[in-house]
């Protein structure tokens, strides 16, 4: 098993870093990176320390760390630098490309377990010491920048910026929005071509991201002038969650190196009052549109992701976790597993991206909530059945919740990576 997933990351590595898949992604993602250096760390301290290193290659000025790095000769992909025309703005690095949005904050966590794990620790130390100013510059520029006046939580201003592009959480938002600016002609996307359309996003989907896309272009990236114009703003549970969580790491990597680490538990300390605060809906976790104060409620995963980072405690704790009991499904012969939406919500398609597939990343994120919260017998049997979805199905990009089947991106990293990181 172990041996399959390293053959697929080696399939999947560009010389210096590691892209999700080879037709569908062939550049760098900015989280599938985090999560490929977690594997990465029990096997090779040497890739897992490059893989974090040339993603922050592409950091920019003002420490925005974009989803998107574009690797020279990795394969066509829409939307590619051009669209993006990061040019226009002064932050961008000339080199290497980028996108221009960002992905959620899992980076700290990855440099914390790159270094914990590290069998040559003098090299790790140093990794450790480069890696610290850029991720305060990271962290820095998402609590300056992602956030307004009257709330510590930050905010996502695209669908791509939440890792779950076609969630149902964001159908309300997009249908406000009637894209004029930029669109996504069907012959122009790589994705179609390369994957079953019936599981990609859909055109009036493409349409409204591309839409956004062209206008942050428009305002040369300014986030000041974004923040003020974007019809998309999202105070979003995962986004925050695990911002909470790489603050914390964060601030072990300051102490570990005899650093201040004062700020970074103000931030995990100010973000997580604000999750308990103002996104903790009716009894549940939930989302927030920020241009219209409503609650975005579809039942999907994410509700469950303050786990990850330790946030809720007490009852609310039990309540969550229990809610998080009933939205398990059985995976045929292989045990329990999370969907990526609940299938009572209307919206759920167990073939469709993210309204229904199950994930290896989201169920690696409840694995390490359920254990957090001292509920062993229930991680582990989360643990067995992703192991054993592998074993059956490979490492696909997302698998069918009743069946096991895999869909989407084939050999995909995160699914190897994170299968390893099980493994130990
Ligand atoms: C795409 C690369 C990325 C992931 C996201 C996933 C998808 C990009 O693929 O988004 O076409 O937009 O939703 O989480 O990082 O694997």
């Amino acid at each position: 098993m172990a041996e399959h997933a390293r053959q697929i990351l080696e399939g999947n590595w560009l010389g210096h870093a590691t892209r999700p898949s080879s037709l569908l992604y062939p550049h760098q993602w900015s989280w599938d990176s985090a999560f490929t250096a977690i594997g990465y760390a029990h096997q090779d301290q040497d890739r897992a320390e490059t893989e974090l290193r040339s993603l922050f290659s592409g950091q920019w000025k003002n420490g925005l760390l974009p989803h998107i790095v574009f690797v020279d000769g990795g394969g066509p992909y829409f939307p590619g630098p051009e669209v993006w025309a990061t040019e226009h703005s002064p932050n961008a690095p000339r080199r290497p490309l980028t996108s221009g949005i960002v992905q959620p904050p899992v980076h700290a966590t990855a440099v914390w377990q790159v270094y914990r794990l590290a069998r040559d620790r003098p090299r790790a130390r140093r990794f450790l010491h480069d890696m610290l100013p850029k991720l305060d510059a990271w962290h820095a520029y998402l609590h300056r920048e992602r956030t307004r006046i009257g709330s510590a939580l930050v905010e996502i201003w695209h669908p791509w910026e939440s890792g779950m592009d076609n969630s149902p959480l964001w159908d309300p938002v997009l249908a406000r929005i009637q894209p004029r600016d930029g669109t996504a002609p069907e012959h122009l996307r790589t994705d179609l071509r390369v994957a079953n359309p019936a599981e990609r996003p859909t055109a009036a989907e493409y349409d409204r991201y591309l839409h956004l896309v062209a206008l942050f272009r428009a305002h040369a990236y300014d986030d000041e002038r974004i923040r003020a114009a974007t019809p998309f703003a999202v105070r979003d549970v995962l986004f925050n969650s695990a911002l909470v969580q790489a603050d914390h790491d964060l601030t072990a990597i300051a102490r570990e190196l005899g650093k201040p680490s004062t700020k970074y538990e103000d931030w995990a300390r100010a973000t997580t009052q604000a999750v308990e605060d103002e996104l903790w809906q009716d009894g549940s976790y939930a989302d927030v549109d920020v241009v219209t104060g409503e609650v975005l409620d579809a039942s999907t995963w994410s509700r469950f992701s303050p786990l990850f980072a330790g946030i809720p405690a007490g009852d609310r704790a039990e309540h969550v976790l229990d809610q998080l009991t009933d939205a398990m499904v059985e995976v045929e012969g292989l045990g329990p597993a999370v969907p990526s939406l609940s299938r009572k919500d209307p919206s759920f398609d167990p073939a469709l991206y993210w309204r229904g597939p199950v994930w290896m990343n989201v169920n690696w994120f409840i694995y390490h909530g359920l254990r957090r919260y001292g509920r062993h017998d229930a991680a582990a049997s989360l643990r067995t059945t992703m192991i054993e979805l592998a074993r059956k199905a490979g490492f696909s990009e997302h698998y069918h919740p009743s069946t096991g089947h895999g869909h989407g991106g084939a050999e995909f990293s995160w699914s190897a990576a994170l299968v390893l990181d099980l493994l130990g």
